[in-house]
């Protein structure tokens, strides 16, 4: 642990800006003197208390709650103090720099109230929590995704960490191959034996098996983008098909421009829609065509990647008006990806013929509201389909998770390699040690400060 991990710690815990409440938080080894000295008496575990809240004169700052939680009983393990004041920002910040000021004075004893008493860093109350063993490393992240959930689906993903549903699997994978690490290392002994591990199972099927459990978690990386970034959905076609009058039908908002003129959206346009509870990250980009205009042109070019990047493509068609070459080359481009095809302008004529396509087709007409309903149904299907949907559980790995789950699967493969080859044990037990480390990183159990850096510095200040 380093130094910066011990000393008291203050921020403003509620969101920037103006709310009913907002709420001044403390932790630390040992603040009941800073209570003592702030409050002006000693507040009860756990009550809420309504007080005064007095600069150093002793005229009130604010009127609020306190709560007063002593450690090991608390979110950070350590013992914790939450003013309650109304949410100005004004009165927040008063209120911090009171506690900063009153941490300075000299207590009854001639000492500094609470000496060291510093601004707290983005995420360091929870980092504590997991220092002190309130929670692991899959659940502090679990606390971020909960506050960033956009859907239901979002948010029941990240509760579900937050309960130890991935943490549970990591230990479950981590028990079985510490018994497993056991077994050959007792055979270290006994090199002329075969290696029997205590199920009676061949040392290589019980590798193979704790490597299936890690394939399993690394399934639901894909889900886990889809929960915490959103289903890439981009939207493409030529020229006036009308992708950005989809896009304000979908949102149910006058997002994009739409005009009657070809070329009118120049850049790509995200945001975010609720389908079902599942995240859509919707793209409106340029019409796709060439022309000799360089702020289209560059339109074009991004269109372009927006549609490398998806995860699916809605291609619009106006189906009235033929098919037209236009059309036909921005088929020609999204052919390698998921895609559905929206024949847009319903309320018009017929007359588009169109070519043979194992797509999904829907007609729709942005004007009059026809046919969205199918293509919201049509995409969300699509995203269960290919996410694999939260079955039995809704949690699902992260880019950081994969990468260790890829690292203790590379481990598993070595050792089976070796077990296989009945090479000596020391080697089997090596890579079986890989394997636990790599998996241990998940959940917390090794770490580094500059683990423990990268994720709590994407964490809001206060919490
Ligand atoms: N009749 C009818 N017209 C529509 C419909 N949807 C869009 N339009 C019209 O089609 C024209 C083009 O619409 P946009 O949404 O700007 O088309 P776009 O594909 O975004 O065009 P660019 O940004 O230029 O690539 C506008 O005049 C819209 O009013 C529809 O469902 N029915
Ligand atoms: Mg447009």
């Amino acid at each position: 642990m380093l130094a910066r991990h011990s000393d008291p710690i203050v921020a403003i815990a509620t969101a920037p800006g103006r709310g009913a409440v907002g709420i001044v938080r403390v932790s630390g080894k040992a603040i009941g003197t800073l209570v003592r000295h702030l409050l002006g008496k000693d507040l009860k575990p756990r009550e809420a208390s309504y007080l005064p809240f007095k600069d150093a004169k002793g005229a009130p700052i604010d009127h609020g709650l306190a709560l007063y939680f002593p450690g090991p009983n608390s979110y950070t393990g350590e013992d914790v103090l939450e003013l309650q004041a109304h949410g100005g920002p004004v009165v927040l910040q008063l209120l911090l720099a009171r506690c900063l000021e009153a941490a300075q004075a000299l207590g009854a004893d001639g000492a500094p109230v609470l000496p060291g008493l510093r601004l707290a860093q983005p995420g360091e109350f929870t980092e504590r929590a997991f220092l002190n063993d309130k929670i692991d490393l899959a659940q502090a992240e679990a606390v971020m995704d909960i506050i960033h959930a956009r859907t239901e689906l979002s948010h029941r993903a990240a509760n579900e960490q937050l309960l130890g549903g991935l943490s549970g699997e990591v230990t479950d994978l981590r028990d079985r191959l510490l018994s497993l690490l056991a077994a050959v290392e007792a055979g270290i002994d006994f090199p002329e034996e075969d290696i029997e591990t205590g199920t009676g199972k061949p040392l290589s099927q019980e590798i193979e098996e704790v490597g299936s459990g890690i394939e399993r978690l690394l399934e639901s990386f894909t889900f886990g983008r889809i929960v915490r970034e959103g289903f890439g959905t981009a939207i493409v076609g030529r020229p006036n098909v009308g992708k950005s009058s989809l896009l304000n039908a979908l949102l149910r908002q006058d997002r994009a421009i739409v005009t009657d003129v070809p070329g009118t959206t120049r850049d790509v346009i995200e945001e975010f829609l609720n389908i079902d509870g599942v995240p859509i990250r919707i793209i409106d980009t340029a019409g796709i065509r060439e022309t000799h205009d360089m702020v289209e042109q560059e339109g074009v070019r991004r269109s372009i990647a927006a549609i490398e990047k998806a995860d699916i493509v809605l291609v619009v068609l106006d189906r009235s008006a033929p098919l037209h070459e236009g059309d036909r080359k921005v088929l020609e481009q999204v052919r390698a990806k998921r895609s559905i095809l929206v024949l847009n302008k319903a309320d018009l004529p017929r007359s588009i013929d169109l070519p043979d396509s194992d797509e999904r087709c829907i007609d729709v007409s942005c004007r009059t509201g026809e046919g969205l309903d199918e293509l919201r149904k049509a995409i969300s299907e699509t995203v269960r389909e290919g996410a694999g949907t939260a079955g039995e559980h809704a949690w699902a790995v992260n880019q950081r998770h994969r990468t260790a789950l890829e690292q203790a699967q590379s481990g598993i493969e070595k050792a089976l390699g070796a077990a296989r080859a009945q090479m000596s044990p020391e080697f089997i037990a090596l890579d079986l040690r890989a394997s636990l480390d790599s998996l241990g990183l998940i959940i917390g159990a090794t770490y580094t400060e500059d683990i423990l850096e990268r994720i709590f510095n994407d964490f809001c200040i206060g919490k």
